[in-house]
């Protein structure tokens, strides 16, 4: 990762265990951009609530989230760290872009339609307005870059219409046009079910995914049992098309060891998933085994967790409040206080 960022913003539901697709997907290039950025990474409790949260369980949730990011490689001293809910000009940012939002843009948001399902009339307006929500936690702070996911991608696309709306109905250049940063052979990790579906915390089936938390013992049986399919493995990528599993498999192998997906099938060719499975197995427990004992290490100390995220939440208070106030200029509400 070595291209120059300018301001990095990005976020995490507080919400079950960190899993593969969100290290793969996203974590890890947070972790990476601490290096050439100044990185504001936030546990977003408020997006969180949208669907229904056992308060004890949220609570527990946010710290444990704090604890993996740190045991993945985030470095709170270097970059903020901190609970959206703590820092209350999201909220407050979000009803403004409400209003600067449009409703036909909302209405074309995929995720929503995949979230709340069959179920739309009972779904929560907090999971339909989520995407504004989300527009505001990255243009509270006039962050340039966010690392994320392939499935954020349209999520993205509307921050940036909405900060170009804002900026062209108020006449202002006051946000910058955020960029998303999707990189790496692994923006998109599938189901070790189902290759055709997102690896996710929300899948009922606890196979499906690898958690973070998962000792190696779990981590060769889901990967033993994982779906693949009765061929060897091409030498080329071109041999994976139809394949979504061994695509998939092949896909986290070149994540796991920093090699493209060329490089991984130019050396496991022709092998049997009885051959290739173990071998993933056994990179997928070396790269995670250090995360989950810095984890476990961590997630019981809520004094230590607390006073990081208390500590992350006042820098990045610094940094939205005045964000914030030019806000309040723009739109007219002035400055009497
Ligand atoms: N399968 C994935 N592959 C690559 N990246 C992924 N991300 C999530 N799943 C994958 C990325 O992880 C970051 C955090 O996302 P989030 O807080 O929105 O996580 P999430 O959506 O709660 O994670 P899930 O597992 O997808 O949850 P559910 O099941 O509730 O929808 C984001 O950058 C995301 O792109």
């Amino acid at each position: 990762m070595s291209r120059v960022f300018g301001r990095v913003f990005s976020g995490i539901q507080p919400t079950g265990n960190l899993h593969l697709g969100n290290y793969l997907g996203a974590i890890r290039n947070w972790v990476r951009m601490q290096d050439s950025a100044e990185c504001i990474y936030c546990v977003v409790d408020l997006h969180a609530i949208t669907v229904a949260q056992d308060p004890k369980t949220l609570a527990r949730g946010i710290r444990e989230m704090t604890a993996a990011l740190i045991a993945s490689g985030i470095d709170p001293e270097r970059a903020i760290l901190f609970p959206q809910s703590q820092v209350r000009v999201h909220a407050e940012l979000a009803w403004v872009l409400m209003c600067t939002a449009r409703v036909g843009w909302l209405n074309r948001m995929t995720q929503f339609k995949e979230k709340s399902g069959k179920d739309r009339e009972g779904a929560s307006v907090g999971l339909y307005t989520y995407p504004v929500l989300q527009a505001a936690d990255i243009l509270a702070y006039k962050a340039t870059h966010v690392p994320v996911g392939e499935d954020q991608k349209q999520h993205l696309e509307l921050a940036r219409d909405i900060a170009a709306k804002f900026n062209n109905d108020f006449g202002v250049e006051l946000f910058p046009l955020p960029e998303p940063v999707i990189e790496g052979p692994a923006t998109r990790v599938m189901s070790l079910r189902d290759g055709t579906a997102k690896m996710s915390k929300s899948d009922p089936s606890d196979a499906s995914r690898i958690n973070l938390t998962d000792d190696a013992d779990t981590i060769a049986q889901k990967i033993k049992r994982a779906k693949s399919d009765a061929d060897a493995l091409p030498s080329e990528p071109a041999g994976l098309a139809g394949r979504p599993e061994a695509a998939n498999l092949v896909g986290l192998m070149a994540a796991l060891t920093d090699r493209s997906v060329a490089q991984v099938l130019a050396d496991h060719g022709g092998q049997g998933f009885g051959q290739f499975k173990p071998a993933l197995a056994e990179v997928m427990v070396a790269a995670l085994g250090p995360i989950t004992a810095r984890f476990n290490a961590l997630k019981d100390d809520s004094i230590a967790l607390d006073s990081i995220l208390a500590t992350g939440a006042a820098r990045a208070r610094a940094i939205a409040e005045p964000v914030l106030a030019e806000v309040h200029r723009a739109v007219g509400f002035g400055d009497w206080l």
